[in-house]
């Protein structure tokens, strides 16, 4: 027996910070196709899909077309289909299933309730599911409690499907804790709601991973690096997963360290041949993929000018390139260098330049000076907030896609600002002493 594990497809979605026309290419439908593709070659018995498989209720003509043509193809080569619905699609996908046919699409534990379901082979029963769907947006109180013990039957293996949010019991999408888990009796539980891929552990009682999404979505600390279904398999009576990877796009976060790099020539191929590397690392393991879309990070002591290796950056932003068949594109960089300035000879004095020079090693720590700093952090930090949460920005509901915190990035544009401004100001002093 194999079944073909995913969660948080989120239909009607498309991978961001890449652009328009490539995106279209690798939106969650087609990923879903290519699912129901990989289920029908690899002949599994079954597809779980923990929840979330449809991002939005307006996402309903959208997903219904995809949803049940790729349904239709896999019941019709016998492959059961069971689900479960999250904090996403917890009206929509009812309705999809309704529309689609309740023996086709098995959305379990509708309403909220339990449910357990029986996967047949041969007329012999080989798989035990049970299912709890999201009943409204958001849930409080762990459907654990009300899991039915008494309907496990130990002389098949069994596994548990659920959309919920682990070990954050403040959260209103479905708060459990680990040890409710070990009071079901049931060995394995698939969860939806992370994006981010549980690593597989064999050992642990009861097994609780989340397979998460089968393809990043953007540049976000759960979407990046590799994304794919699952395999289950039962090996000996033990439950195995492995982890396909097979998503076309995916989002990775790459640091280089451009030290005794002197000119833009130079540190274009630096740059070429960093990520040329790398793409050639991630295709290696994966022979679908199509688009990588970096977060990229240059840091290292140069010699080179601020502006001058923003240019180099801003060029390849702007056109990306492609590597072995593969279009690697910029979602962001940021800018670490220093330059080969020497702070500690420039911080005595009275002039702007000691001022900034004690500015910058404050700010990087290596030195520790009056609390100026943080006041200046602060009032960027709080600008940044009042900005974020003005009323044209609240209207995007990807504002900060990459999670880091208004104070990193206060902090990281005072450093911008004050090396670029000790560049101008060295240069200056250069030219008064000739
Ligand atoms: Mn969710």
């Amino acid at each position: 027996m194999k079944i073909l594990i995913t969660a948080d497809i989120h239909l009607g979605k498309r991978p961001s910070r890449i652009p328009i026309d490539v995106a279209a290419d690798f939106s969650s439908a087609q990923m879903w196709r290519r699912l129901v593709d990989f289920a029908i070659e690899t002949e599994v018995d079954a597809v779980i899909l923990a929840g979330d498989i449809v991002d939005e209720a307006n996402r309903f003509y959208e997903a219904i077309g995809p949803l049940e043509s790729g349904v239709n193809r896999l019941v019709d080569r016998q492959i059961m289909v069971y689900a479960v619905s999250g904090n996403h699609d917890y009206d929509v996908l009812p309705r999809l299933t309704d529309s689609i046919g309740a023996d086709k699409f098995r959305l379990l534990g509708r309403g909220g309730s339990w449910q357990r379901e029986v996967l047949l082979r041969n007329d012999r029963p080989v798989l035990q599911l049970f299912g709890w769907s999201f009943p409204g947006q958001h849930v409080r109180k762990s459907p654990l409690s009300t899991f039915p013990t008494d309907l496990v039957d130990n002389s098949i293996p069994a596994l548990g499907i659920l959309h919920a949010d682990l070990d954050n019991p403040e959260s209103q999408y479905c708060p459990v804790r680990r040890d409710e888990f070990a009071k079901c009796g049931v060995p394995l539980w698939i969860l939806g709601h992370i994006h981010k891929p549980s690593e597989f552990d064999a050992g642990a009682h009861p097994i609780v991973m989340y397979p998460g999404s089968p393809q990043g979505m953007d540049p976000g600390p759960g979407e990046v690096e590799v994304h794919g279904p699952w395999i289950l398999e039962y090996e000996k009576g033990a439950p195995q997963l492995r982890h396909q990877n097979f998503a076309p796009v995916a989002y990775v976060n790459l640091t280089i360290d451009i030290t005794d790099i002197a000119d833009s020539v130079t540190l274009q191929t630096k740059i070429t041949d960093a990520l040329t590397n790398s793409a050639e690392e991630y295709a290696a393991n994966n022979s679908h993929l199509k688009v990588l879309s970096y977060r990229l990070e240059v840091a290292g002591r140069t010699s080179m000018r601020y502006a001058e290796v923003e240019s180099q950056l801003d060029l390849l932003q702007q056109t990306g390139m492609m590597r072995n068949g593969i279009d690697v594109f910029v979602n962001k960089y940021v800018i670490h260098v220093q330059p080969r300035i020497n702070l500690a000879e420039l911080v005595s004095g009275k002039n702007h330049l000691a001022e900034l020079s004690q500015l910058l090693l404050a700010l990087d720590g290596s030195q520790s000076t009056p609390d100026d700093h943080h006041e200046l952090v602060k009032s960027l930090q709080l600008q940044l907030s009042s900005a974020r949460n003005s009323g044209p920005f609240l209207q995007l509901s990807v504002a900060n896609p990459t999670h880091e915190s208004d104070e990193e990035i206060a902090r990281q544009l005072i450093l911008e600002q004050a090396w670029r401004l000790v560049e101008e100001l060295t240069g200056q002093k250069e030219t008064y002493g000739e």
